[in-house]
């Protein structure tokens, strides 16, 4: 049950940060941006691995080489909260559009 609410959860998340970032019309941005280390507009095999490599390494709390549920979750509750402008424990479509924005913008 646990298992099915936590993928039921991240299936969300993405295809709500899919929308959003449809919804921005710039889907070049955030992480992908900065995966792109030669800045030429794609990313090569060895960006992408290096990228996802370092994205892994973000969300393994206890650097023990795997992801637990909690760290799963609580990654994805970070994000929840970060995008959660007016703190309000809900996210509207503009909130989490100009979360994506703001990503990209940082990176
Ligand atoms: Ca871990
Ligand atoms: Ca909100």
């Amino acid at each position: 049950m646990k298992q099915t609410l936590i993928r039921s959860t991240a299936a969300l998340l993405a295809a709500l940060a899919f929308s959003a970032a449809a919804q921005a019309q710039d889907t070049w941005g955030g992480p992908l941006k900065t995966m792109d280390r030669d800045g030429d507009g794609a990313l090569s095999a060895d960006e992408a691995r290096a990228g996802l490599q370092t994205q892994f390494a973000k969300l393994d709390a206890n650097h023990d080489g795997v992801l637990s549920e909690s760290e799963f979750v609580d990654a994805r509750m970070r994000q929840f909260q970060a995008a959660d402008s007016d703190g309000d424990g809900r996210l509207t479509r503009s909130e989490l559009i100009e979360h994506f924005r703001a990503m990209r913008q940082s990176h």
